[in-house]
């Protein structure tokens, strides 16, 4: 995969004797320390996650030695902020004598703490140790510490003595990456220690040592790994550390970057067994919610850096971070918000004054966040919606108005429930006075205060009775979007309620003549464009659901004289960015394989792997292809490509479905691997089967 490091960063420093042990702190409203097993069952997993869930708001403080240069090298700006040794290509020798420079004179962590909290934030996670390798706290197993700079004082140790105090649950950012330590690999190009007696085993030890430390030390609620992209760290690695720090810790929450199945910076966990209890999207939210029990957290920047740049000016507004808040909790996720300390240890001015403006907010609507969980609408044009559970089944919906309607109406689209009696009120205003609110139809509609002016986020309480049922679009049931001879087709809405109207003429269905009611399953014989709808007492309710359905014919087999067991292979050496980078190279080697996999890789970086040969249908059917790879490939039969994963990636999948006579279907392969992480999976699913991987028998050659 690309190495395209954004900008931005830097480190810390250390000192002194430890600290005598701290007595055991849990806020009390935490899991007890021991009653989760590392095999979790689904309540025992809940009950880890819960106070976590419930924080929704959280301060991300990336601070260490980089704060010193913040952003310049020998006079010039450089920018590179916790990342300025590999932006400037600093050499180590270079860069760890910052350490005796750390000293900075205004941390104090019961300001820190506060500011966090008056922001409505119920966590924080500090860098013990960024890229640079330098760590916060005085560790047995290191001299690049803050015990070894003039400072001396145990950064960690202060910061979590004043979290406890104010009940802020402390976590900690640990790098995987280690731009100094000299056993850890790769070693970046311009760093020309010796690197023979280099032991990357050596420094997981020592990284597991440090953690040990850590966990007992400081309890850290969460362990948010990061820099685990290069290829040196594999699934194994990311499994064994999970294991090995919830072992000590068995309630430690740990990001999905302890292992290797993120989803670059989208930041999700791909399937495949991955560690980590949860997503970490950074820079950027998801466009729409997840799955309920998909537990995610964006991490982000107040300006444009992580650690501190006092020229990087390009703050957020306070209105920006609420909203972002707000949209991240309408979708199920935390918020994780950004201060890089400067190198006195000051938070930017900038940033003080957003954590205050936010806390201003916070103070009127914190109920709306915390504890809140997501919408139950797709989208609202006027803002977004988070919920709480009441008594008997009743919900509370929060509603975040962003953009005030100007017929001063807000719309509940297809909320089939009804008020309970109270009505709406806002909630900074309770006394306001009770909102009317009407039902439409499938809708309510809420008036708002004659007047209001919405500021930031002017939010709204409305509880309903029973769980929420929203009717949107139908969702349309076919096995595949193409079929042979037949297929079914099954319509389903969120309620009894409403009804179901559909066409296969791509006409918009209304409620008459011109479309058919959608309560039974359909048998489907010819290519058609299905439309589906819901109906509310004659009333079209939500979006118009769409499928194509394609008749096909199945792809030929082809007649050969000779099937052999195994696909050809042949491997090359390049640097690509496409499959297409293969074509007419000499192979550096050759072979068979009967099974589709790596083993054969020529190198660990930039190489190619081409498989030739025949795949074998079991039966005439459709069948998907699910090929999931780091970096690009591209799987064609015949002269149909089935699955374009091409280009420079991370771990990506992708799957296509086709129609397949019984027999052989001449198969290529094609794949290559920059650099960093590598991996080639391809399963299938086919009459019969559910997906899994290609068996012996399927490969021919
Ligand atoms: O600590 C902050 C940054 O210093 C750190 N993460 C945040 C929380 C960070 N390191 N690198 N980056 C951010 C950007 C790196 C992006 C890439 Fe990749 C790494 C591109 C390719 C390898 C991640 C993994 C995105 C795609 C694959």
């Amino acid at each position: 995969m690309p190495f395209l490091c954004s900008l931005l960063a830097h480190a810390a420093i250390t000192t002194g004797a430890l600290p005598p042990p701290e007595a055991t702190w849990w806020p009390s409203d935490l899991p007890p320390r021991t009653e989760t097993p590392l095999v979790e069952t689904v309540p025992q997993h809940d009950a880890r996650m819960a106070w976590w869930r419930e924080s929704r708001f959280g301060l991300f403080i990336h601070w260490g030695l980089y704060a010193i240069p913040g952003g310049y090298w020998e006079g010039r700006r450089t920018g590179g902020a916790e990342w300025i040794l590999n932006s400037v290509k600093i050499h180590p020798d270079d860069y760890m004598p910052l350490q005796q420079q750390f000293n900075p004179v205004d941390f104090d962590p019961m300001q820190w703490v506060m500011m966090a909290k008056n922001a409505g934030m119920k966590y924080i996670v500090i860098t013990s140790k960024h890229h640079d390798g330098f760590c916060l706290w005085p560790s047995e197993l290191t001299d690049f510490d803050v015990a070894g700079t003039p400072f001396g004082r145990d950064i960690l140790g202060e910061l979590a003595t004043a979290c406890r105090n104010e009940g802020i649950v402390l976590c900690l950012y640990h790098s995987i990456m280690d731009w100094t330590r000299p056993d850890y690999l790769p070693r970046r190009a311009w760093d020309d220690r010796p690197s023979n007696d280099a032991d990357y085993q050596q420094y997981v030890g020592y990284m597991k040592g440090q953690l040990q430390e850590l966990v007992e030390r400081y309890q850290p609620a969460v362990l948010w790994f990061d820099g685990e992209w290069e290829g040196t760290w594999t699934h194994e690695d990311g499994q064994s550390m999970y294991d090995f720090v919830r072992t000590i810790d068995p309630a430690v929450i740990v990001n999905n970057r302890v292992d290797t199945g993120r989803t670059g910076m989208a930041g999700l966990t791909r399937s495949g067994g991955y560690r980590g209890d949860f997503g970490t999207p950074e820079q950027e939210i998801p466009a729409t919610g997840m799955p309920f029990g998909v537990d995610w957290e964006t991490c982000m920047t107040m300006n444009r850096s992580w650690g501190y740049q006092s020229f990087d000016v390009a703050f957020k507004p306070t209105k920006e971070l609420v909203r972002k808040l707000v949209d991240i909790t309408s979708k199920g996720g935390n918020f994780l918000l950004n201060v890089g300390p400067d190198e006195r240890g000051r938070f930017p001015e900038q940033s003080i004054e957003r954590l205050a403006a936010i806390g201003r907010w916070m103070q009127a609507n914190d109920e709306s966040i915390h504890g809140t969980f997501a919408s139950c609408f797709t989208g609202l044009d006027w803002g977004r919606c988070t919920r709480r559970n009441l008594a008997d089944q009743n919900q509370r919906l929060y509603l975040h108005v962003f953009e005030s309607p100007t017929s001063g109406v807000i719309r509940l689209p297809g909320l089939l429930n009804d008020p309970v009696e109270r009505g709406a009120f806002l909630l900074a205003n309770p006394g306001a006075g009770p909102l009317t609110v009407e039902r439409e139809g499938a809708d309510l509609t809420i008036r708002l205060p004659e007047g209001m002016s919405v500021e930031i986020d002017t939010v709204l309480v409305l509880d309903i009775e029973g769980p929420a049922i929203v009717v949107d679009a139908p969702s349309i049931d076919v096995a595949e979007p193409i079929f042979l001879e037949s297929t079914m087709l099954k319509f389903s809405a969120a309620s009894d309620e409403v009804e179901i109207r559909y066409t296969l003429d791509g006409t918009t269905p209304e409620f008459s003549e011109s479309s058919d009611p959608g309560d039974e399953p359909v048998e489907i014989r010819r290519s058609a464009t299905v439309m589906a709808r819901c109906f509310f007492d004659g009333a079209p309710v939500g979006k118009v659901a769409t499928a194509t359905l394609r008749r096909v014919k199945p792809l030929r087999a082809v007649q050969t004289l000779t099937s052999r067991p195994g696909l050809s292979w042949a491997a090359y050496l390049g640097s690509f960015e496409t499959v297409a980078g293969l074509d007419g190279l000499e192979p550096a080697a050759e072979g068979v394989a009967t099974s589709i996999d790596l083993s054969m890789q020529p190198r660990s970086e930039n190489f190619g792997i081409r498989f030739t040969g025949f795949l074998n249908a079991p039966r005439t059917g459709i069948y998907r292809f699910s090929l999931d790879s780091d970096d690009g490939s591209m799987l064609s039969l015949g002269s149909v490509v089935v699955v374009d994963n091409d280009g420079l990636h991370s771990a990506l999948e992708k799957s296509g479905v086709i129609a397949l006579e019984k027999g052989l279907h001449p198969l290529r392969l094609d794949y290559f691997e920059g650099t960093g992480q590598d991996d080639l999976i391809l399963k299938w699913s086919g009459p019969g089967f559910e997906l899994q991987p290609l068996p012996a028998e399927a490969l021919k050659r």
